[in-house]
């Protein structure tokens, strides 16, 4: 088994040490340079001193999306512009761009952070990167590019879309590893299928995908469609881009590199924390973040953290695969639904395709909700009857799961809008 840093296998006692130290700098920095902590501090009658270990934690004031959009662009920055040495931003649908920055020091860490995602997968300087995240604003991108030079690979900086280049340098260059979201890799796959060049064929063996959530039906499609081993990575802007967590081969859940980012899950409503295993909304503090530390982070991704020790060997803390998010989560007559928990009931049904779209809308003040999947190539030209018992077959399962109605639709293949970067799964009809 080999790791990138020692710090991923730490006992415990050390790694609270480790924490403890860093937390402590953290607080004293933010509360010296950052008058929006400095003021939150004050009002809950917090002294830096007040932050003696990790377990102080808890006294410490959240920060939101919001906070960051009010403080646009760099009113949370801990260090002056001229220790800045990179901008990304989330470009978020409503209001705002979120900024963030990043000093060298952060820039090398984050680094290092991908090094560590990428060993875990197996990946080494003797592989070839194509690297189909977005560059740009986008952390994707430069994020991962940078983890695979510093790991020694040689990285393809291709980006994300003009998917026939990409089927193109995936043949011709002999990338060994792909990074990009779950739903363009399916998408690159079907494209080579259009063109008649079997998927399994080329060199690939390692799949790195996140940025969007992902249900291990669909991560069993991927490995199938390309012959490659499928990891998750997952991060977040706010808190540094890829590779806050990553998946190891035991795929017992996500391993947090918490010796730089302290998870908590506490209840999205009350505010409280949670004990492990227990689902809730996910926090983080960064407490080695030179330009941009925020405490308490609500991220509003839902998941469980686990602390036993992982058959790896890594002492990280886990996190559940992110199934959703809690602004993600849509509620339908009071039931709570996340659009995956429906991906996996329809990546299910050989029938069907995994390109989906959930449309929600509201007939006589009353939430409805259509689910369109594409149903595979041939389906089409089967009798009538057959598309009306797969689309039966799919509202059965639904229901059984769910205790919910849900009107299936099956639609022509290639019908659904593919995405170069996060799919966008839902439209709500009722916002409008
Ligand atoms: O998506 C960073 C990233 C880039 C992660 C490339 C992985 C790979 P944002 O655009 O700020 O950052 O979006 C962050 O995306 O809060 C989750 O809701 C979702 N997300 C990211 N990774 C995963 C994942 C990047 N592996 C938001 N599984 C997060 C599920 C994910 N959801």
């Amino acid at each position: 088994m080999s790791y990138w840093q020692r710090e991923e296998t730490v006992s415990l006692d050390e790694k609270k040490a480790i924490q403890s130290e860093r937390l402590r700098a953290t607080v004293n920095r933010v509360y010296a340079h950052v008058p929006f902590y400095h003021n939150k501090m004050q009002e809950l009658g917090l002294e830096p001193e007040d932050i003696k270990s990790i377990d102080d934690l808890k006294y410490l004031p959240f920060t939101t999306k919001q906070d960051l959009r009010d403080h646009y662009p760099y009113g949370l920055f801990a260090t002056p512009m001229e220790d800045v040495v990179r901008i990304h931003a989330s470009s978020g649908t409503t209001g705002q761009p979120t900024v963030v920055g990043y000093t060298k020091n952060d820039i090398t860490m984050w680094q290092d952070m991908i090094a560590r995602c990428f060993t875990a997968y197996g990946i080494t300087k003797h592989d070839i990167i194509q690297n189909a995240y977005g560059y740009g604003l986008f952390t994707g991108g430069l994020g991962c590019h940078y983890g695979s030079e510093h790991l020694g690979a040689a990285v393809i900086p291709i980006s994300g879309g003009n998917t026939k280049k990409q089927i193109q340098l995936l043949q011709e260059f002999g990338s060994t590893v792909i990074t990009c979201t779950p739903s363009y890799a399916l998408y690159i796959g079907e494209t080579m299928k259009n063109m008649g060049i079997d998927p399994r064929s080329t060199k690939l063996r390692v799949g790195v995908f996140g940025a969007e959530p992902w249900s291990e039906e669909m991560r069993e499609q991927i490995e199938s469609l390309f012959g490659i081993e499928a990891m998750d990575i997952y991060g977040l802007s706010e808190v540094l881009g890829p590779g806050v967590a990553f998946d190891c081969k035991k795929r017992t859940g996500l391993h947090i590199n918490d010796d730089h980012f302290v998870p908590e899950i506490v209840d999205a409503d009350t505010l409280e924390l949670m004990t492990n295993g227990e689902s809730g909304e996910l926090v983080f503090t960064m407490i080695t973040k030179e330009a941009l530390p925020i405490l308490r982070y609500r991220t509003r991704d839902i998941t469980k953290l686990y602390t036993d020790k992982c058959e790896c060997g890594r002492t990280l803390v886990r996190m559940d695969k992110v199934t959703g998010r809690s602004d993600d989560m849509l509620i339908i007559r009071g039931v709570n639904v996340f659009p995956s928990q429906i991906e996996s009931i329809i990546l299910k049904v050989a029938e069907t395709a995994p390109h989906y779209v959930l449309i929600l809308d509201r007939v006589n003040n009353l939430d409805t909700l259509e689910v369109w999947v594409e149903a595979r190539e041939g389906m089409f030209s089967d009798a009538i009857k057959s598309l009306e018992r797969v689309e039966k077959h799919i509202t059965n399962e639904l229901f059984s799961l769910l205790g919910l109605h849900v009107k299936v639709k099956l639609v022509e293949p290639r019908t659904i809008e593919r995405s170069e970067g996060k799919a966008k799964r839902i439209i709500d009809k009722r916002k409008k």
